[in-house]
């Protein structure tokens, strides 16, 4: 295990990299190979690849099983399934989500030309503020996109009164946020309905892929035409459509990393917990925390730098990019400050205090079970120093190499 000491053991300082090959923070975690492969060989002998396959269908049941949910859509990726859903609630005019998400909440509703309206953020857990979702209401709203960030529930309960007050309908981006639950109650079963990403990123991957789940009849049956051009057997368009079904390896890659999903939660978890103990302390410096009583897949380990800790927060992404550690920014600056809706937007950052003042301290750091516990001791020895060097000292080493 290589620890870091002094700022002349750091990169920026010119000794070697810490690590000599990329620590990133999307590793994949990947369940047992040889159960993906037996999979992928009976897919060939099947001779369907595609198209609802046997396998999908078997990945569908095991999610809404897993969720407690009446339907799962699985779909091609999270993206998609956010489109498919919006345009099967007929959404329309403006949707009012946080600007505090990745860009794709934002971009699924712009995409249908629909306008994304950005409502701020509670500062404590990074989720929708309900009372500033209320001060985004207008007449052309029609609903609200909750996002449980970092997997954590956003305020369910507080955005439903919100949607059943104004008549809105209320659905949610959950793709952080398999495996969590609200109050004790899985999430998946919140919303008119509720969207996943299994994205290769994801605590639980199918390499690329998403579902839309929900309890609602009426809306899992207009997505399943919805994702199959709106095809009733052969030959027969009922709906208007798109290509958004997952494929069948896709799908067996995700009933192969169901099977070892509560091992990789746990060493999420422990590794979490490493994170914390050996960083809490440090000035200025917080790891973000989840509900001890609720499930969350602990993937996201995220840390907020403020003005009590002597590096800055570029400072500290900068030199851990020179350890090799692929530190992220994850969500920063915003979707109100991405070029297209900046330029719908100018000045939506008023309204947005929060946000931005988040977007200047994030840091989320890598995760997953490939990461061993000496990788994250050498990574928080690196940010211990850092956060121990004042930030002249930094720019200068950082000027030198
Ligand atoms: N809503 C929310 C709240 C989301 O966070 C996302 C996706 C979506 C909706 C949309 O769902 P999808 O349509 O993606 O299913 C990544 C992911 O691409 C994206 O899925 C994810 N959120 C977002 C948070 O992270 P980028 O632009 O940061 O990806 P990239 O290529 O920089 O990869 C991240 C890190 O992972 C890199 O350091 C490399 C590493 N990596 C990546 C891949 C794909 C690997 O080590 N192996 C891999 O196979 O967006």
């Amino acid at each position: 295990m290589k620890m870091i000491r002094s700022a002349k053991d750091l990169a920026i300082n010119g000794a070697p990299p810490a690590f000599a090959e990329p620590i990133h923070v999307g590793r994949p975690n990947i369940g047992d190979r040889a159960a993906f492969m037996r999979r992928v060989e009976q897919i060939l002998d099947n001779q369907w690849l595609t198209n609802n396959g046997p396998m999908v269908q078997e990945f569908e049941r095991r999610i809404s099983g897993y969720l407690g949910v009446k339907h799962c859509v699985a779909m091609c990726n999270g993206t998609i399934a956010l489109e498919i859903a919006i345009r099967a609630l007929g959404l329309h005019g403006e949707v009012i989500v946080p600007s505090w998400t990745f860009i794709a909440t934002a971009h699924a509703l712009y995409w249908q030309d629909i306008t994304p309206v950005f409502a701020d953020i509670d500062p404590l857990t990074h989720n929708l503020d309900p009372a500033s979702v209320r001060r985004m209401i207008t007449p052309r709203t029609t609903g609200i996109i909750g996002v449980h960030l970092w997997g954590r529930a956003a305020p369910i309960d507080e955005l439903q009164a919100v949607a059943d007050e104004h008549g809105l309908k209320l659905m949610f981006d959950a793709a952080h946020a398999f495996g969590s639950t609200y109050n004790g109650k899985s999430i998946g079963q919140f919303g008119a309905c509720e969207v996943l990403s299994f994205h290769a990123t994801k605590a639980f991957n199918t390499m690329e892929g998403g579902a839309v789940v929900t309890n609602d009849d009426e809306l899992a049956e207009a997505m399943r035409l919805m994702r199959n051009f709106g095809f009733v057997g052969y030959d027969n368009v009922i709906h208007p459509g798109t290509n958004g079904k997952m494929v069948e390896v896709c799908a067996a890659m995700g009933l192969t990393n169901l099977d070892v999903l509560n091992e990789v939660f746990a060493i999420n978890r422990r590794n979490h917990a490493a994170y914390k103990a050996a960083l809490g302390a440090l000035p200025g410096v917080r790891v973000i925390d989840y509900d001890a009583n609720d499930c969350n897949s602990h993937h996201y380990v995220v840390v907020e730098v403020d003005g009590r800790c002597p590096a800055t927060r570029d400072q500290i992404i900068g030199a851990l990019h020179a350890e090799n550690i692929l530190a992220r920014k994850y969500f920063w600056p915003g979707c109100h400050k991405m070029k297209p809706y900046r330029d719908l937007f100018p000045h939506a950052g008023l309204m947005l205090s929060n946000t931005e003042t988040l977007a200047a301290k994030i840091i989320v750091l890598p995760n997953g079970a490939d990461l061993s516990e000496a990788a994250i001791a050498t990574i928080c020895s690196i940010f211990g120093v850092l956060a121990g060097q004042s930030a002249r000292t930094i720019q200068d080493l950082a000027k030198i190499h």
